[in-house]
């Protein structure tokens, strides 16, 4: 049953201030956004195609099936489990293929950056030696582009890789690749393993629901600890590992006086040569010619996580502000690439002078205009589009920009930042966490992920963030979401005595960090994944993810992205909550997910609309991983005493609140 109180379907029950100024301003009554067709549309989803039993992958069909009625299983008499699972396996394939392509795209940046063939570097000769260690590549005597390169073809490989297993499943805890290993579901290559659930999933070859999900299993494996984690370490290595800095989100950083240009989609590549090219001498001209200040480059989805993560530029909007953003007239021009840019983004800039710019050949749009970014000139076609949104500066006509309402965060927790903040520049280790959950006074963590949906209030992330705060659930967030809890104020330090139970408080206190980590981009829950195996391997919390007192969710997921993600963080033993998941349709699937995968991986599904529901399902899930771990023993409540003080201050030296608002480590 849908729960009325958690549904947004109209304007009116927007709740974020920003936009609500927004559309009350004349500019923005006449923009049609995805609430209006909301509206528009009705609310009636066709039950198969939500239930996940409407087959249309042969052309006997399309059929809908129903469960236990035996009229009504498919033409070829393929049951509702089958169709579901085949559904299901197929989201996953397709939101791998799109962690994997984006991955391919910035391993092959990352081989050229190696080669000097882009204006980036090799940055971040620490993680290049880790990697290098990993993919056993020798690193003694030589040239860090030697190894980058040598590191980039052995990445590549994988993708294409037929036989054996992929590399970094080695990072895992020992009993997690005994398990995937005793299941069968090590991936042996990425993109083997999204032709095969594709080829599974033709008619008339796997039949059996557990074997697709099977397959559906391994398929997303071969996305958290192949393609995305190779993307995200890679990026790192090229851009720099993220550290703590200060940034601000909302539709109040555009600025009046400067060429706006708005970023959005996914790949680092362009945002960064973006950046770049803001600082050019040429461009910088130009923007004096026209008579503006400045050019003001802000992110939108998590193209904006990543130059968020790592250079601190401000975000926009996330997924559900991008016809906002626009709606603003203030933006010169919106350059996209590849993922979650709805098509409605042309008509909203129809009567405008702002531009789309498209710049990938994988993602073009209808009334866009198309620049290709060429990854052999990275730096001049980055210039070529901002020289283009610069000559629309002088066209911009009214525009309204809800300047009073952006909100400060602390962003840039990659695995090794809150390594470094918990355990201080003597001791960088998770020790001082595990203490902490140990001891009780973080209950455990809470993984708040993906995107967001128009179909649900859009204070949901908040809701559920703030009521695993008040129970000591330390928060750690990526993608859209994250997004969401900045824009609702929970990434300051402050937060912490504001939302959090008292003990939780006082470590934020003592950490002087915030309450709810943003951890990245999507590609980036890859970074969670180490987290929790740095946690199972610091000791005292169990021999894998699977023992954590730890539980994922997208509470709003919409992209299939978010799927094949949830899908691998259960198959690596992580508890995960959705708001619905496609398999209603069938009972056997249902069982299976919300049950069966628990046997064979050590978690599973979950889903719950009600956003307060659901972070008490998080923490039930929590409670009793501490149950099994017998930490969750009731004690007097220990406030921390001057030594305990002293100890963690220690650990932190250098990373007190205020060097953690500049990020330097
Ligand atoms: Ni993730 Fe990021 Fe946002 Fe969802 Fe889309 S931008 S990759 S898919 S909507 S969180
Ligand atoms: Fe129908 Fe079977 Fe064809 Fe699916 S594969 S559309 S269930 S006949």
């Amino acid at each position: 049953m849908r729960n009325s109180k958690s549904r947004c379907n109209s304007r009116n029950e927007i709740t974020t201030a920003s936009t609500i100024d927004l559309l009350n301003q004349d500019l923005a009554k006449q923009v049609r956004t995805a609430y209006d067709r909301i509206e528009d549309r009705g609310v009636s989803a066709c039950l198969f195609g939500s239930g996940g039993t409407c087959c249309r992958i042969c052309n006997m069909g399309p059929c809908q099936v129903i469960d236990g009625v035996e009229q009504m299983i498919g033409i070829c008499g393929a049951t509702a489990a089958t169709v579901v699972a085949r559904n299901f396996a197929r989201i996953v394939a397709a939101g791998t293929a799109a962690h994997t392509d984006h991955a391919r795209e910035m391993v092959m940046g990352f081989i050229e950056t190696a080669k000097g063939k882009t204006p980036h570097k090799i940055q971040d000769v620490e993680k290049l030696h880790m990697m290098a260690e990993i993919f056993e590549i020798e690193i003694e005597g030589r040239d860090k582009n030697e190894i980058a390169l040598e590191l980039g073809e052995k990445a590549l490989a994988e993708f294409g890789q037929q036989k054996g297993t992929l590399t970094m499943l080695k990072r895992a805890s020992a009993k997690q690749q005994a398990i995937w290993k005793e299941k069968g579901v090590e991936p042996r290559g990425i993109d083997r393993e999204v032709v095969e659930t594709m080829h599974r999933t033709h008619m008339g070859v796997d039949q059996e629901y557990h074997n697709i999900m099977k397959q559906a299993a391994r398929c997303s494996l071969a996305d958290g600890w192949g393609s995305s984690m190779l993307s995200t370490e890679l990026t790192d290595i090229m851009f720099g590992t993220p550290v703590p800095k200060r940034a601000l989100i909302d539709l109040g950083v555009l600025k009046a006086d400067q060429v706006n240009v708005t970023v959005h989609g996914h790949e680092p590549l362009l945002a960064e040569s973006l950046c770049m090219a803001a600082e050019d001498p040429e461009i910088l001209a130009l923007v004096k010619k026209v008579g503006a200040k400045g050019i003001n480059l802000a992110g939108v989805c998590c193209t904006g996580n990543e130059i968020l993560m790592r250079r601190g530029i401000p975000v926009a909007g996330s997924f559900i502000n991008q016809e906002m953003v626009l709606a603003t007239g203030a933006v010169e021009a919106m350059v996209v690439d590849v993922q979650c840019t709805m098509q409605s983004l042309a008509q909203v800039v129809k009567n405008k002078h702002t531009d789309i710019i498209t710049t990938n050949y994988r993602a073009k749009m209808p009334d866009a205009i198309h620049m290709q970014f060429e990854e052999s000139d990275s730096l001049g076609s980055a210039k070529s589009i901002l020289a283009h949104a610069i000559g629309n500066y002088k066209k911009r006509g009214a525009y309204y920009i809800p300047k009073d309402k952006t909100f400060d965060m602390v962003v840039g927790f990659s695995h090794e930042s809150i390594n470094y903040m918990l355990g201080g520049s003597f001791r960088e280790s998770y020790r001082p966490l595990n203490d902490n959950i140990i001891n009780g006074r973080i209950k455990g963590v809470g993984a708040l992920v993906g995107c967001e949906h128009y179909k649900y209030s859009d204070d949901h992330h908040f809701k559920v963030a703030v009521e695993l705060l008040k129970n000591n659930v330390l928060v750690l967030a990526t993608g859209c979401a994250a997004q969401a809890l900045g824009r609702r104020g929970l990434m300051t330090p402050e937060a912490a005595a504001e939302y959090c139970g008292e003990s939780l408080a006082e470590v934020c206190e003592v950490v002087g960090m915030p309450p709810v980590l943003h951890v990245g981009s999507c590609v980036d829950n890859s970074r969670l994944l180490i987290a929790l195996t740095e946690m199972v391997k610091q000791g005292g919390l169990g021999d894998d993810i699977s023992e954590l007192p730890a539980c994922g969710t997208a509470p709003l997921w919409m992209s299939e992205k978010a799927v094949a993600i949830g899908q691998y963080f259960v198959t690596s033993g992580a508890h995960v909550i959705f708001q619905n998941l496609p398999v209603t349709g069938s009972k056997e699937m249902t069982d299976f997910m919300l049950g069966g995968m628990k046997e064979e991986y050590g978690a599973c599904w979950g889903c719950e609309e009600d956003p307060v529901k659901l972070a008490q399902k998080m923490i039930k899930a929590i409670d009793g991983k501490r149950d099994e771990l017998g930490i969750n023993k009731k004690k007097d409540r220990v406030l921390f005493d001057m030594e305990m003080r002293r100890d963690l201050d220690a650990g932190t030296s250098g990373q007190s609140v205020p060097s953690m608002g500049c990020g330097n480590k």
